[in-house]
């Protein structure tokens, strides 16, 4: 797992099964829009990499991470979904903002995951800084989207 000289992306390729009859929702948070638009693009691109049709993976957004979890319920009970990718971003700050949408959005999704039977995977990043943050979306430590979609392959192969 992550270290700071791992890449986050690094992976075995343990429990890859075929995926390129399931359905995947990625859904992304505006907050921090440069960072979870690099995380999407890392989540996508692993998606297809690992077999996924194009035409099995939708989008969504919501404003902030906060509402991944809502996001991941309205998703998680389409019984088509297999599968449900959150990304956010989330920087701390000066105030306990951040303490609460972590824990918040953390505890939601493993709720939505648990109620609904299927991996809902928690793709959001807790950095200090913005730096902190593009390191993990892309930069020198990987790409934290990219670790996402691997986890709910794997899920998947369970
Ligand atoms: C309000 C807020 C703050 C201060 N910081 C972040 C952040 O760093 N990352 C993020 O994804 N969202 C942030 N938000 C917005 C909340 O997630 C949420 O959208 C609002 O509190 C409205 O419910």
């Amino acid at each position: 797992m992550a270290t700071a000289l791992k890449s986050l992306s690094a992976h075995s390729s343990k429990n890859i099964q075929d995926i390129s009859s399931k359905k995947f929702a990625i859904i992304v948070s505006e907050w921090n829009e440069e960072v979870t638009e690099a995380l999407y693009s890392g989540a996508y691109q692993t998606l297809l990499d690992n077999g996924a049709k194009k035409e099995n993976i939708i989008r969504k957004n919501v404003p902030g991470s906060f509402e991944l979890t809502l996001g991941a319920q309205w998703c998680a009970q389409d019984e088509s979904i297999d599968a449900v990718i959150c990304l956010g971003c989330v920087i701390q700050g000066e105030t306990r903002h951040f303490d609460f949408i972590c824990d918040a959005v953390a505890h939601g999704i493993t709720n939505v995951g648990l109620k609904y039977n299927k991996p809902v995977i928690f793709g959001v990043l807790t950095p200090d800084t913005q730096k902190q943050a593009m390191d993990r979306a892309g930069g020198k430590h990987g790409n934290k989207g990219d670790e996402a979609a691997i986890t709910a392959v794997k899920m998947l192969g369970f």
